[in-house]
This record gives C-alpha cells, structure tokens and sequence, in this order.
C-alpha cells in the first residue's frame, strides 16, 4: 500500500507539478533562526521539510520536530545521514540506498540493522536510491561514507544507475551534489535521468538562486532540496518556494 507522502509526490509527479522541500539540519540551525525560517515556510507554503545531516552530533533532532510541529502542519521526513538519526516525531523517512557507491553497509547493511525499529514505527518509510554527484568539492558524506560520487560529466552513469534503482523497486531517487556543493547538478544530467524515470527524481545540492531554482525544475527534477542558502539568508525561502511553485501555474 501506498503511503500518504509517496502518493502525493507520485501523484504531483505524474501532473507536473514541481515541489519544494527546505532542508534543516539540526545541528547547524540555531534556536532563534529556525522560527525565523518556519514562519517564512508557513508563509511560503513550502510542501515538505527534510530534516538531517550527514554528522547530528547535538540532541537537536526531536525537539526541532517538536518546534517544527507545534508552529506549522507542513509534512517532517526525516534524510538520516546514519541509522542513529531516528525520530517517531516525524512523518516519514528517506530509507536512503547510496546506489551511487559501492559500500555495503550503506546499499543495505544499516537498513537491515534498521529495519525492526522502522517495522514499529508510525513513520512511512520511503525507499530511496541516493546518488551522490560531484559538485567540485569534497563532501562530507563521500568522506564518511567512503564512497566516490559519479562524475559530473557522466550523465549515462547516472541514468544507468537511476532506471537500477527505479527497477530494483526504490520508490524515489534523490541525486545530490551535497550540502554546500561549489556546482549543483548540471541542467544536462537532470535532463537526462528524468527523460528515463516515472519515479519521482529530487534534485539538491549547491542550489543558491530561484533561477537555478527553476531550471533544475524545469530540467525535469520533481523535488527541489534547498538548504545552505536558506539557512544564511532565511528570507530567500520566500522567492524560491514562489519561483518554483510558479511553473505549476503554467502546467
Ligand atoms: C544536501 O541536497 C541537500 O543534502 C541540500 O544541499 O545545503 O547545498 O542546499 P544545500
């Protein structure tokens, strides 16, 4: 059966219509800009949160859901950057596969470890193919996660490795050139592996601008990721979540 989230991300999908997701990650938001920045979502009608980091090392996780619940019902999914950032809080999870990497442990080690914990939880668990890409600097989830991203150029490797996610039964794919990237992923790439997918494709990573905003979106990413550029200017959540929602008028 189909989950809440995964049907009306299928469903926006299959209409065209684009989302904006706002990524917040625990660790780096400070107290005071977090109601900063979910007063703007609220006003903005931002259609999800992904809450995470690649490295949650303060206690922040539940008490940022519970903040986030108590000011504003947009939807809390969690993007774990390790199998310890768990929380009932929210309202769903990445179950993240890097398929762009070669490393056990992250293609199904730590969602076997997982897996007893989620089967109880209320969260609706959202398999994903997680494809790391690079931005033309060095991530902190390729460090950690000791794995090479595919090279910016090699928009067939992408494809490729996107349609064996979409056929192995993940149910999004989620290409990211990591949190902070120099170069978000290229309007070519985008292009390429939408043309190949009925599954939703997320795109983030290094998106600064609504222009690169709307071209991504336009390029054929269903979900776009911002999270760098809005925790140092709060207020461009407002431009980005009207520029992209502005391409559903049109559809
Ligand atoms: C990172 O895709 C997200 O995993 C968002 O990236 O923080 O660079 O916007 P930014």
């Amino acid at each position: 059966m189909q989950g809440k989230l995964h049907q009306s991300l299928q469903r926006a999908k299959d209409q065209g219509e684009k989302k904006f997701v706002v990524l917040i990650d625990p660790d780096k938001v400070k107290l005071g800009q977090m109601d900063q920045i979910l007063e703007l979502a609220a006003m903005a009608k931002v259609d999800y949160f992904f809450i995470g980091g690649s490295l949650i090392v303060n206690n922040m996780l539940d008490h940022c859901l519970q903040r986030i619940r108590e000011v504003c019902n947009i939807p809390m999914i969690l993007f774990p950057g390790n199998s310890f950032q768990l929380s009932y809080k929210a309202d769903g999870i990445l179950f993240l596969s890097l398929i762009s990497g070669r490393n056990a442990d992250l293609l199904i080690g730590n969602h076997v470890l997982a897996a007893p914990y989620l089967k109880m939880s209320p969260l609706e668990i959202m398999p994903t193919g997680y494809m790391l890409i690079d931005g033309g600097v060095e991530t902190t989830v390729s460090y950690i996660s000791n794995t090479r991203p595919v090279p910016s150029s090699k928009d067939d490797v992408a494809l490729c490795t996107a349609i064996a996610g979409e056929m192995l039964g993940l149910k999004f794919i989620y290409m990211d050139a990591g949190s902070g990237a120099k170069n978000p992923i290229s309007t070519s790439m985008i292009e390429t592996v939408s043309s190949g997918l009925k599954v939703p494709l997320i795109i983030g990573g290094g998106i600064r601008t609504p222009e690169q905003a709307v071209e991504k979106a336009k390029a054929g990413a269903d979900v776009i990721v911002v999270g760098n550029a809005i925790e140092k200017d709060p207020n461009l959540i407002i431009e980005m979540s009207n520029a992209i929602h502005s391409i559903n008028a049109t559809v």
